[in-house]
């Protein structure tokens, strides 16, 4: 690093190098530095929010430092870098997480209480970044930390959205969006006014032929928008590695307004483009798992595409390396389709711009890009209309033809006179309107494809991408089963177990080596152990229901069985079939004796969770929450039996209390819906236990800490189809439970009799897509199992304890790993630990 620095003035460099703080008296030190001189601020204003501030800026010198050391040793090796490509980043909060892996949380505690502030109110002033919907934004922030801290060579690449996901209000029982402004003040991004790139947009294609005959494509016309670079620092655990996401924020490509119509009175036209231009980057679709082809949508992920593709090769120029060796140095990863037109832009670039042929760049280009796909769900499966497309980016849809035209042909050569076959995987879907089917594209133009679960890994080869096993091969097409970080969450957001897992361990080395958590199972049967583990348990529902109480009012016993379902809301989730299990449970206390009632298990339904705001359905399913929640819990024969509780505005910083608090947590899906799931496995590292459907993760979960310590219910994958044919075909009885339920809503119960139709309805009268009633016996039933074993505390304690100490697999260190070895072929930079100050806490 030394090196790069010239001779002469090498010294002087060195000489004034700076450092960060070092320890209590220069973190104080640099935390009132912040305070007077970048707020301007002094001793006597300085608020908990100014404290948060300087705090924060006190850190991110820090980790900028490291992030220019980190950058220099991957400039110097020149290994091959990840590009992680996202249009979601679901971060949530960065002081807390960038204390603890910085290894300096205690000295910050110390010397904050010292300038006269509590850790726990500072870290409370940060607002989440939310630049996410659910597990797909939730799923990369993880891969980040992961990266970082296995010191990985890798970039993050995305939106820096103005307003990320609405925040939630709950009002009168009904979901109401407002707008998350979050930027106020963010001391985690560093603009970087020099790095930009100018994005165009609609205009024509010319052809022109060179010298040698070839024919020449020009992009012409059309508009000019520039991306311009913010970089957020991404610190590793224990690491002084800190690597970088690069958000790329939209701005009027001259960057002024227009003067000249200023100065004529059209005020309002004059700033017109400028906003236009804006617009790009000012908001993230609210929508998860679903795809609703807007124009707007389309300009964001080309503008992010764009930009990240000129920076990758802008970087990759500078080695004055052979094109073919690209593929050497650049690994694309691109998290679900929305950045599929990355391969377009690659292939325009290397042909159009660097002259290549297209058989050479095109090689280039697959062996450049994998792709991940998320889902299942046909109406999450992105298809871009070529109308659009033509308009938007001609010259790229004449790229996509091309492409197309291609592979078609060497299906043909492979599948001679099968017609059908070659409609079938053609990226273009022929009808009334045509179709570009982005998941096809991304398939064809990437070395690897992987689905995030074993069963959905299967599912995808044999269903949706079948096709494309038939024309490639199976070796195409991958598992990478998901995990998550234990950084943020055990360390983090349950310091306590954390700590007591440690004193088993004999270490933190569990945290960067997850499988050591097996360790504990050899405690099990030692009565301290798991007195202390109980304790904890304990502790975090207080800390829940103080929440609960704070945020809706309603008091809960935190010696009930605290029961959660919290994920986005979703039809496939089955939130619907929580809470007609809620109101059967309702149903079945009041017709008990008094008596009877006493010997019932209290419990607490708590259900959060985020409608897209144009998703009626789900809409009303948290209106059904929050009215059956009315009547239950101001019902004086239930008194604490059951209280139901929706917590508002479910974000990462909520999960931090919600996961450590549950005893059981929901994941429901219908059987082949849900790809994996990733609360499932943050709640059975946190000692709670799951009910589940045989889907998404929840199997593999199962294989690893045992059947006996999952409860497990339901119709299985397989049997998915027939049912709903049945439901179609056949007679469709409803479960004579179920049918009770509905009554008692249509009875007005819970009110709004009207509002609750459709839900009703969608099982009864319309086919129940998701299986709702046939699951539900089984399901009311698993509930039932549930109890009896939490009234056996003992037993309940065994299984958290075992299931914790199994769970090594899920850490998303191990993810990127097999990432790394299987389909992005990189490694490793080497570290010097006592190079930099960093060691984890
Ligand atoms: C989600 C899946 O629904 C979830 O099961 C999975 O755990 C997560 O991705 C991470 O892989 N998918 C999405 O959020 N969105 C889309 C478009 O698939």
């Amino acid at each position: 690093v030394e090196a790069s620095i010239p001779e002469p003035q090498r010294e002087a460099w060195l000489k004034h190098q700076v450092d960060g703080f070092k320890d209590k008296d220069g973190f104080e030190r640099d935390v009132v530095r912040h305070v007077e001189t970048t707020l301007a601020r002094s001793m006597f204003n300085c608020d908990e929010s100014a404290a948060y501030s300087a705090c924060s800026l006190a850190f991110r010198d820090r980790l900028i430092l490291e992030w220019n050391r980190t950058q220099q040793r991957q400039t110097f090796t020149d290994s091959k870098r990840l590009y992680y490509l996202s249009l979601e980043f679901l971060m949530g909060r960065a002081l807390d997480n960038a204390m603890l892996n910085i290894g300096q949380k205690d000295l910050a505690k110390a010397g904050l209480a010292d300038l006269g502030f509590r850790i726990e109110d500072i870290i409370e002033q940060e607002h989440d970044a939310a630049l996410g919907n659910g597990g797909l934004g939730r799923l990369a922030a993880c891969f980040l930390d992961s990266l970082a801290s296995l010191n990985y060579p890798a970039w993050g690449y995305g939106l820096r959205y103005r307003y990320g996901i609405f925040k939630q209000e709950i009002i009168d029982g009904y979901q109401v969006e407002v707008p998350d402004y979050w930027l106020d003040f963010n001391p985690w991004e560093f603009p970087r006014h020099d790095v930009t790139v100018d994005i165009q947009f609609y205009g024509h294609v010319n052809k022109s032929t060179d010298e040698s005959g070839k024919t020449i494509a020009h992009w012409e016309g059309g508009e000019t928008v520039k991306a311009v670079a913010y970089d957020v620092p991404i610190p590793g655990y224990a690491t002084p590695s800190t690597n970088n996401l690069r958000l790329w924020s939209s701005k009027a490509a001259s960057g002024e307004f227009d003067f000249q119509k200023f100065n004529s009175g059209e005020y309002e036209s004059s700033v017109a483009d400028q906003q236009r231009a804006e617009t790009i980057s000012a908001v993230l679709y609210p929508n998860d798992n679903l795809e609703r082809g807007k124009e707007l949508r389309l300009k964001q992920q080309y503008f992010w595409v764009a930009a990240s593709l000129y920076d990758i090769v802008r970087r990759f120029k500078k080695s004055k390396r052979a094109w073919k060796e690209f593929p050497d140095q650049v690994a694309i990863q691109l998290n679900d389709t929305h950045p599929t037109l990355a391969i377009v832009e690659l292939q325009r670039i290397l042909v159009d711009l660097e002259g290549l042929e297209w058989d050479e760049a095109w090689n280039i280009v697959v062996n450049t890009f994998g792709y991940t796909n998320h889902t299942v769900l046909p109406e999450a499966l992105e298809k871009w209309s070529v109308g659009l497309i033509q308009h938007l980016l001609p010259r790229h849809l004449q790229i996509i033809y091309d492409i197309n035209l291609f592979f078609l042909q060497t299906v043909e050569r492979a599948f001679p006179g099968d017609r059908d076959l070659l409609r079938r995987v053609s990226i273009i879907e022929e009808g009334q309107s045509k179709m570009i089917r982005m998941a096809f594209l991304a398939i064809v133009g990437s070395h690897k494809v992987n689905g995030v679960a074993e069963l959905h890994s299967d599912l995808i080869k044999t269903t949706i991408f079948k096709d494309f096993v038939t024309v490639f091969g199976p070796d195409k097409f991958t598992n990478v089963t998901n995990g998550i970080t234990p950084r943020r969450w055990l360390h983090q957001a349950n310091p306590r177990l954390s700590e007591l897992i440690a004193s088993k361990v004999g270490s933190n080395d569990f945290l960067t080596d997850l499988t050591l958590l097996n360790k504990i199972e050899l405690s099990v049967n030692d009565p301290a152990f798991r007195k202390e583990w109980a304790e904890i348990k304990l502790a975090n529902k207080l800390r829940l229901a103080k929440h609960i109480k704070a945020s809706t009012g309603v008091t809960v016993s935190p010696d009930a069985l605290f029961d959660v379902q919290v994920k986005r809301i979703h039809e496939y989730k089955r939130q619907q079939l929580n809470i007609f299990g809620v109101i059967h449970r309702y149903l079945t206390l009041k017709a008990l004796s008094p008596e009877e009632r006493k010997k019932a298990l209290p419990r607490v339904s708590i259900f959060g969770g985020k409608a897209a705001p144009g998703y009626w359905m789900a809409k009303q399913i948290i209106h059904l929450i929050n009215s059956v929640g009315n009547v239950i819990n101001n019902d004086a024969d239930i008194g604490d039996l059951l209280k139901v509780v929706f917590l508002e505005d479910y974000n990462v910083s909520k999960a931090e209390i919600i996961t450590p608090a549950s005893d059981i947590s929901e994941h429901i899906s219908t059987a082949g819906t849900e790809a994996s799931g990733t609360s499932n496995m943050k709640f059975v590292l946190n000692g709670g236990l799951i009910i589940g459907t045989c889907d998404g993760a929840n199997i593999e979960i199962t294989r690893e800490i045992g059947e006996d310590n999952i409860f497990l219910f339901g119709n299985l994958a397989e049997d998915v189809e027939d049912l709903r044919h049945s439901h179609t075909y056949g007679s469709h009885t409803i479960n004579p439970d179920l049918a009770k339920v509905f009554e008692t809503i249509e009875k007005g119960t819970f009110g709004d009799t009207q509002d609750f139709s459709g839900m009703i309805t969608a099982v009864r009268d319309h086919g129940d897509f998701y299986l709702v009633s046939d699951d539900f016996q089984s399901y009311v039933e698993t509930q039932g199992v549930i109890d009896e074993a939490y009234r056996d505390q003992e037993g309940w304690i065994t299984k958290c304890i075992t299931s914790v100490a199994r769970m090594g697999f899920f850490s998303s260190d191990r993810c990127i790993n097999e990432y790394a070895e299987g389909i992005w072929n990189i490694e490793p930079l080497a570290v010097d630990k006592s190079d930099g100050v960093k060691k984890g806490e």
